[in-house]
Formats: structure tokens, sequence, C-alpha cells
């Protein structure tokens, strides 16, 4: 025997008698994987496994993908529609016509008691694509309420703004193959090992064949920093200082690219004079970046033959998130790293379809990055849908965080919300709660009744969810794949779909609007609507994009007809020269003068917290908190807090601490680790009532998005240990 060890035991697979492989695209993260779930003879979905001819992950899936069959008949799945007259009585089930004739005409009373804004109606980023374009439709051509929002907001919404300020349309330009030929690769505010696993070892892949240098910007040690060439631990909210002394850097140095420059943009000049007072000294005492490091990055960015960008929400999510979008493009421009291979900047999006409600929601605009302020717009729409023109708003309503606002001030009276649980992710949760209590009526539309937003729901409708549903998504580099019913939602669950479709026969009497009723259909009545657009699918069906696991867009009908292979020219945005969505083709280079204006640590509140994920859960654990296998690693909330702080508060590892910020307090468990300095802490928010009581969530001013990275607390070591254990247990919720 090898190694002369003897008879060793054979690892056994449980035998799950799978009989059938279906098709579906990960329903968790932005990254896209292709999964196949196993299904034995009774139908019942009892495995999964990566699809092995899938480009984005090639055969591998993440621990969340692994385990996401589960999820079909996890506990506090919703089987009935349920009613009642208010939000602190029992509910009673109901019957589907009776919970969706209550939510039209509750819509249409408080349209005609407060006007048509008075309804909001919140969305996600985690439907399928063609139940956003439909929920699209009914809002903005039927139900008239301009406050139309989605949980994009809270995640990509700094992106959008950043794209559309830079290059004059939404859409990042790269794509995953980019990393195989980068030289130089900066993560602002990302990690990804935990956030996008599968990305990551996209990667790290091409990085071990290639050694390209990365660096990375995260005031924590996160997994991606340990695995970095150089680790940039930044003064939290700075980052704009930081681009703008590295180009500062690059400017002095000549190391931009003028050729580039020239024939792609416009704003040279202001730019350039802008970044002149951010000299590395001066830009160091800000960021907290010394400036030899500056400098090196600085010119191992610009002298890389190609460079790439990838953030996420350690960028969005801040008073300059969109700013700091702004500078990452602006970074890209001035060195020429767009549209080529390994030169981009790629927003790595978050939730599974993010992009898909970006393309096709309408809920910051029309279809396929169609804008309310344009009237021809407006036009193409109202005609194609069979509606009048006039109906459509001029410009658009209010931004989810803005909505809340509204709320609490008793402006808007009704709500509906849709695959998002404002409860447990809007920042401040006692001001949430106090505008949730304003309401008259409230429907909430969830695979799950136990969320923390169904308390102040009068209608509560059970959805499907993932594979119990047909459609398409988009992922993180624009590839729009399939997923397919791989069993049917339980109980009396209902598709999103189905149930929207009925909701706009209610809207619809006299049928002027059609409303097809497979998600295929729908699909094909996109496609007629993205022709000649940037998002142009009119090449793909579904039927293509499974044979070919994903194809990416653009995909014209004439490449098709062509015979091109998907995914031609479909990998990069703004290959050619001259080739911007501004109506000179040309992206701005834009000024980005920096104020601080977060909350900081002070005397009373002396240690940032900061929050975000974990690779085992998902968001509030609607999902993950139930499946063992998932919610094993982490089922109570805990901090990562320094050893020297834990030492000076006297906490010992396992201890219970108290958070308090001027909004509120949580109980948590110290966790001591290196991972953090000594005067922050890191909360995921994935618990039930904890770090979003915490949290101030200041707005940026283009995008609207929570600085949900950046408040102030203090720490409290709990007398009474006992009780916090107990007062922690509570919180798992699950
Ligand atoms: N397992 C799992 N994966 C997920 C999700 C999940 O819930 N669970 N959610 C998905 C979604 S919707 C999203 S949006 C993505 C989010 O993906 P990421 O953004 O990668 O995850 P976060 O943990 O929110 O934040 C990333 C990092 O930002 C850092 N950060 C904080 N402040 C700053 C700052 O001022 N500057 C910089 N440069 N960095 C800062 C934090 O320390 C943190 O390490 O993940 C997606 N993937
Ligand atoms: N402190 C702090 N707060 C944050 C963040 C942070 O980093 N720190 N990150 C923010 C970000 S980036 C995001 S994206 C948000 C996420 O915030 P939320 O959108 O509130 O998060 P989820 O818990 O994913 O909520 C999705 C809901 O939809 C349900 N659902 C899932 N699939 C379906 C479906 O197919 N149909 C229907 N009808 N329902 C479905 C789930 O059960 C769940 O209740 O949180 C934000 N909040
Ligand atoms: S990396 Fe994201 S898409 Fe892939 S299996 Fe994990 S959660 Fe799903
Ligand atoms: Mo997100």
């Amino acid at each position: 025997m090898l190694f002369g060890r003897g008879k060793k035991n054979p690892i056994k697979l449980v035998d799950k008698h799978v009989v059938d492989w279906k098709y579906a695209t990960c329903g968790y993260c932005s990254t896209g994987c292709a999964i196949e779930v196993g299904v034995d003879a009774d139908g019942k979905p009892v495995t999964s496994r990566g699809v092995a001819d899938a480009d984005v992950n090639r055969g591998k899936l993440c621990l969340k993908g692994i385990f996401e069959h589960e999820l079909f008949d996890s506990a506090g799945r919703g089987l009935k529609p349920k009613m009642r007259a208010h939000w602190h009585e029992p509910w009673q089930d109901a019957g589907w016509d009776a919970a969706l004739d209550k939510l039209h005409d509750e819509i249409r009373r408080v349209q005609a008691k407060y006007g048509p804004d008075s309804v909001a109606i919140i969305s996600t980023g985690q439907m399928l694509t063609e139940e956003f374009y439909t929920l699209g439709k009914l809002t903005r051509g039927l139900i008239g309420s301009n406050n139309y929002d989605g949980n994009t907001t809270l995640c990509m919404s700094s992106a959008v703004s950043g794209y559309k300020r830079s290059f004059g349309s939404d859409g990042p330009p790269g794509c995953y193959e980019d990393f195989e030929h980068t030289d130089c690769l900066i993560a602002w505010g990302s990690n990804l090992p935990e956030q996008h696993p599968i990305i990551y070892w996209r990667m790290k892949e091409a990085q071990e064949k290639r050694g390209f240098p990365l660096i990375v910007v995260d005031p924590r040690v996160t997994m991606l920093a340990q695995n970095a060439n150089l680790h940039l631990p930044i003064t939290p909210g700075t980052d704009v200082v930081l681009m703008n002394a590295m180009m500062h850097v690059i400017f002095k140095e000549n190391l931009h690219d003028p050729r580039y420059i020239e024939a792609n943009t416009n704003g040279i000049e202001a730019l350039a004079a802008s970044v002149e007072k951010y000299d590395p000294v001066t830009a160091s005492k800000i960021c907290g970046i010394d400036e030899d490091t500056i400098r090196v990055v600085a010119r191992t960015f610009a002298k890389a033959g190609a460079a790439m960008q990838i953030w996420t929400m350690g960028i969005n999510q801040s008073t300059h998130g969109s700013d700091g979008v702004v500078g990452i493009n602006n970074l890209a421009l001035i060195t020429g790293n767009i549209g080529k291979p390994g030169g981009t900047s790629l927003s790595i999006t978050g939730q599974c379809n993010a992009m898909g409600t970006r393309e096709w929601s309408s809920c910051s605009g029309l279809p396929n990055y169609r804008a309310l302020e344009v009237p021809e717009h407006r036009e193409e729409i109202a005609r194609f849908w069979n509606v009048d023109p006039e109906f459509f708003p001029k410009k658009r309503g209010m931004f989810q965080t803005d909505i809340y606002q509204a709320m609490e001030a008793g402006q808007i009276k009704g709500l509906w919300l849709i695959a998002t649980n404002p409860l447990s992710s809007l920042p401040n949760t006692a001001r949430i709660r106090r505008a949730m209590e304003q309401l008259e009526f409230c429907c909430v539309q969830d695979c799950y009744e136990d969320t923390e937003s169904a308390q102040y729901a009068h209608v509560y409708l059970p959805a499907g969810t993932w594979a119990e549903k047909d459609g398409v998504m988009t992922n993180t580099e624009r590839r729009i794949n399939r997923v397919k019913p791989v069993t049917a939602p339980p109980g009396e669950a209902k598709p999103d779909l189905w149930i929207f479709n009925r909701v706009a026969e209610r809207f619809n009497r006299e049928g002027k609007v059609s409303f097809p009723e497979t998600a295929g259909e729908v699909f094909l009545e996109m496609r007629e609507l993205s022709r000649g657009r940037l998002s142009d699918i009119s090449g793909m069906d579904h039927a293509l994009l499974e044979r070919n696991r994903g194809v990416q867009w653009p995909y014209t009908a004439e490449q098709h007809a062509r015979g091109e292979a998907p995914p031609a020219g479909g990998k990069r945005l703004y290959t050619e020269d001259g080739k911007f969505s501004y109506a000179d083709g040309r992206a701005k280079l834009i000024p980005l003068p920096f104020i601080d204006n977060n909350e900081v640590p002070d005397e009373k509140f002396p240690v940032w917290l900061n929050t975000g994920r974990l690779i085992e859960h998902w968001h509030g654990r609607t999902k993950t908190g139930k499946i063992a296998n998932n919610n094993k690693f982490s089922p109570i909330p805990f901090i990562e807090i320094n050893p020297a702080l834990a030492e000076e508060l006297g906490v010992r590892r396992g201890d219970y601490v108290r958070l308090v910020s001027r909004r509120g307090d949580a109980v948590a468990m110290a966790q001591p680790t290196q991972r953090v300095p000594k005067n922050m802490v890191f909360l995921p928010f994935h618990f039930h009532d904890c770090a979003n009581r915490l949290t101030l969530g200041l707005l940026d001013p283009h995008s609207r998005q929570p600085a949900f990275k950046q408040s102030a607390v203090r720490i409290e070591r709990l007398a009474d240990q006992p009780a916090a254990a107990k007062l922690s247990m509570e919180m798992r919720k699950f």
C-alpha cells in the first residue's frame, strides 16, 4: 500500500438516491454560480452540486450554495395568505382572492385619501428579472406611485450613481476573466473570500498563476487582507482622500495615460487642479495610510500594464459612497484602465439579482436603464405598455431611505414590502419601528412568515423563493443565467410572478395592459425593449441561456443571426474609444473635494462600530438561520474586538458585552482578535435586533445609501453574565 499504512476504510458518500439533476443559478450572492439540485424518486430535492461546465464556478460552490436545497422545507416558511385588521392583532388565515382584493382596495383607498404617492412599494435584489419587470409595469403603468424603490439603496445605489456620473450609464464594464489578464488588483472595502467565495477562488487561481500584486484597502485585517501583498488599514470613511492622493502622485510623476485621457474623457484640468492639494503627507494625516505607502500603491497601480479595481460595501456604504465610486473610475480613466482585458473598474454586486433589478425593475426609472426624466423614454415605454405617457412621473421618486423618513413624518401611509426586511436591515431600528407604526396599511410578501417586518403587516402574502420559481438573474459580470423550478412552493405559497399577475388583474380590469403569464413570455417582451440599448439582450432566450450556462449582455439579435457564439462582444463594456454613454461618447473626470461629515468616535463613544457579513450567514438569516450547517458556525451575535481593548475593559473571550450608541444598545459576545484595530469593533449585522439598533446611517448625498460602516459606540462588560447569555440566546430567534 502507498505509505505502507495498511488498509484504510474507504470514504463512503451517503447515497441520496438522486434520480434527476435540475438546473438553477444560486440564489444567495451575486457571483452567479450554476447549481444542479438532485431530486429523488419522489421529486424531493435532496442535494446540490456545482455545474462542472459553467464558466463562472466550474463545478464549485460555497457553503451556502451546497446546502441551498435545504431551504425549501425550512422552518418559518409561509404556507397561507393571512390578514388582520390591526398589526397588533393575531393573524387570520385568508384565501388568495381575499388577500389580493384587500391589497388592491387598501392601495386605492390610501391613494384616494392622501394622494397617489402616499403608497410606497419597496422591492429587492432577490427576485427573478421577469418578476422585477412585471412589478415595474404594474407599479409605473397601473398603480402610479412614484415612491417605488428597492433594498438596493442599502447596497448598490452608490455604485449605480458613481457609474452614471463617470460613464453616463450604469453597467459594470468588466468580468471575472479580467483577473486572468490583470497586472495589479486593488480591492476597496471588499471581503471577497467570505462574501463572494467563488469570485475569490477565480481571482486566487489567476493570482497564483501569474503573481500580480493584490492591494487591499480595508480597516480590518479581513481574510482577503491576509492574502494581500499590501494591506492598507484605512481610517473609516476616508477612501476618497486616499484616491485623491494616489491621483496626485500619478499626475506629479507623469504616470497617467495622456492618449487615453485625450481620446475618451472630459474634465482633466479640473481634476488635476483638485488633487493638487492632496499631497501624500497631508492625505496621510486624514486617511491614516503613511505617505510612502500611498506613493508605492499609486506607482504600482499606474505602472501596471493592465490594472483592475474591485470594490463592495466598504466603499458604497459611506457618506462618500458615490464619490468613492467616481474616485475609482477616475483612477481607472486617467491610467486608461477601462474596457481592456485586466484593466477595469468592477463593482462586485451583492444580492443574487441586484443587477437584474438595476436593469429591469423600473425602480429608479423605466426598463433597461431608461430614465423618467427623458420624454422619449416615457413615450417609448408608454406606447409599448399601452398606457398614457402622462401617467408617468417626470422624475424619479424617493429612495428607500427617504421613504422611511417620509413615513415617519406621516406623508406615506401605505406600504407594500416585497422580499426585503427593513426592520432588520435599515439603520437605526428604533426610528424604523416608529415609521412602521405610522402606517394605515402594510403588506409583506415574503417566502418566510416570521420576518421582523411582518410584525407590522395587515396582509401577508406567502411567496415561493429561488428554484421554486422560473426566470433569470444577472450576476456581477452582467451574465444572465437561468433559474428553473426544482420544486413547487410549499403549501399555498405562490411564485412572485404569479402574485404580481393576480394583483395586476385587479388594477387592470379593462385589460388595457398585457401581462404575460409565464417567465418565458415575459423574457421575450423584455428582449424587444432591449434592442439597440447598452444592455441589449435581443439575441437571448431561456433555452440559449441554459445551454451556455449563462450569457453576458450585450448579446444582440444580429450577433445571434450571424452565428456568433455567446459571449461574443459581451465580456466587456467601453472597449473602443469614444464609446461611453454620455452624448459625446466621453467619460467624465470629476473632482472630489472631501468633507469629513461622519459620526466619529469621541470621549463618550470612543470606538468605531464597523458592521458587515460572515461567510455562513445571509443578511437577516431568514434562510441561513434555519439551515443547521450554516447556523452552527455563528448562532449568536458576537463582536470582533482587539485584545488590548478587551483587556482594558476587563473583557475576556466569551464574555457578553453591551454596546451603546446614541441610538440604542445591543448585547453581543466578545471574540478578541487582531483582525480589528484597538479603536474599532466589527459586528456582523445578521442577528435579530442587534447591529442596526446602534447604527446611524447618515446618507450619501447622491445615492442616499446609508453609512452602515461608520458609527461610534462605547462598550461595557455586563456584570450579570448569565442574564446576558439568556438575552443573547433569545436574540437567536430561530
Ligand atoms: N456570506 C454572505 N455573502 C454575501 C452576503 C451575505 O449576507 N452573506 N451579502 C451579499 C451582499 S447583498 C453584499 S452587498 C455583499 C457585501 O460584500 P462586502 O462588501 O465584501 O462585505 P461587508 O462585510 O459588508 O463589507 C466589506 C468590508 O468593508 C470594510 N469597510 C468598512 N469600512 C470601510 C471603509 O471606510 N473603507 C474601506 N475601504 N473598507 C471599509 C469592512 O471592514 C468589511 O471587511 O456580500 C454579498 N455576499
Ligand atoms: N448594519 C448593516 N446593515 C446592512 C448592511 C450592512 O452591511 N450593515 N448591508 C445592507 C445591504 S448591502 C443589504 S443588500 C441589505 C439587505 O437587507 P434585506 O433585503 O432586508 O435582507 P434579507 O434578509 O436578505 O431580506 C430579504 C427578504 O426576502 C425574503 N425572500 C428571499 N427570497 C425571496 C423571494 O424569492 N420572494 C419573496 N417574496 N421573498 C423572498 C427573505 O425571506 C427575507 O425576508 O441589508 C443592508 N443592511
Ligand atoms: S459564491 Fe455566491 S453564488 Fe456561489 S455558491 Fe456561494 S453564495 Fe452561491
Ligand atoms: Mo447588499
